[in-house]
């Protein structure tokens, strides 16, 4: 995760000397929000997938936190988010948006401050090279998913990270590469930091958005998929479902796309990735690498910037 910058308030600050204090509200209570997006390498340089609307969510968590105070706007985020790459000399990259709160310790937000900082560097395969081709095996947790009235699901809050942390080391130590997720009342949800997709007789499957985090992938990987032809079905799944399906993949800005061979210890379809997966996945890279029909609308390629390094 190391790189040479991090961006902090509007300053490029050295990596070793990006810092938080241990009295920030972010450290003892989980308040704070984080975004992540990635950056491909294409044939016209480097260039940050669907960055906007990354961006926007950001800033949505902010609202939906009640944060008052949020000092940027997309646009001065979408700079900040070039200047980083660009002082980091970096092509394909994952960027880390985050915000975090400084002031007194205490429970009410507005005694706080919301501080921004930016890291950025090189992530390859999340679930492992390998993963890609072969797909992941995954259980599904005896945790529950956030319930929408206690934690908000549309929010990258830290704090809900929580619940994805303990779900997916569990599921680790358990022997499986991560964990599914079921919701409050028993529906699947999501993966503890991907959305789920099911495939039956060749139509895709995959929750609600009511108690998910909206994934940007997620929504790319529907509109690519009805783009290839293929009907999408926004619908509630329960976990049998999951067991019965010719497919299942998953979905994430880290993860990208990859396919679940095996779930509870119910091999899944073949065992192996499924046709439509691979064709979803082949869409997916494609247009992350500047090849793909929709790759110039998502495309938002990393731009020179005079960079302000202290
Ligand atoms: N659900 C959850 C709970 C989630 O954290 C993510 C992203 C998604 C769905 C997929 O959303 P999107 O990236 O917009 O397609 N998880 C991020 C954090 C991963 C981490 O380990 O840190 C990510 O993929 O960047």
């Amino acid at each position: 995760m190391e790189s040479k910058y991090i961006w902090m308030d509007g300053e490029l600050v050295p990596f070793e000397k990006a810092t938080v204090h241990f009295l920030s509200p972010t450290i003892h209570y989980g308040f704070g929000a984080f975004e992540g997006a990635r950056c491909y390498n294409t044939a016209n340089g480097p260039a940050a997938f669907r960055l906007p609307e990354h961006l926007e969510r950001f800033v949505d968590s902010a609202q939906i936190l009640g944060i008052q105070d949020f000092p940027y706007t997309v646009d001065e985020l979408r700079d900040a988010v070039h200047e980083t790459i660009q002082a980091n000399e970096l092509g394909a990259c994952y960027i880390r948006p985050a915000l975090y709160m400084t002031g007194p310790l205490g429970l009410n937000m507005d005694a706080y401050k919301t501080s921004v900082g930016i890291a950025v560097w090189e992530w390859g395969a999340y679930l492992g090279e390998e993963a890609l081709e072969k797909g992941v095996r995954m259980a599904v947790s005896s945790l529950t998913r956030l319930h929408p009235n206690s934690f908000m699901t549309k929010a990258k809050a830290a704090g809900n990270y929580v619940n994805s942390i303990m779900a997916k080391t569990m599921a680790h130590r358990f022997g499986f590469d991560d964990a599914i997720m079921l919701d409050p009342e028993g529906y699947v949800a999501e993966g503890s930091g991907m959305n789920i997709f099911v495939v039956r007789d060749e139509v895709i499957y995959t929750p609600p958005r009511t108690t998910i985090l909206e994934g940007i992938t997620r929504d790319s990987v529907i509109t690519l998929a009805r783009d290839l032809g293929y009907t999408v079905v926004e619908e509630r799944l329960v976990r049998d479902q999951l067991y019965i399906a010719d497919e299942v993949f998953v979905s994430g800005t880290a993860a990208e796309v990859v396919a679940v061979s095996e779930i509870d210890t119910r091999k899944i379809g073949t065992g192996k990735m499924g046709p439509v997966t691979r064709y979803i996945q082949q869409a997916f890279f494609q247009t992350v690498r500047g090849e793909g029909q929709r790759s110039v609308e998502w495309l938002d390629y990393v731009r020179v910037m005079a960079p302000t390094i202290i």
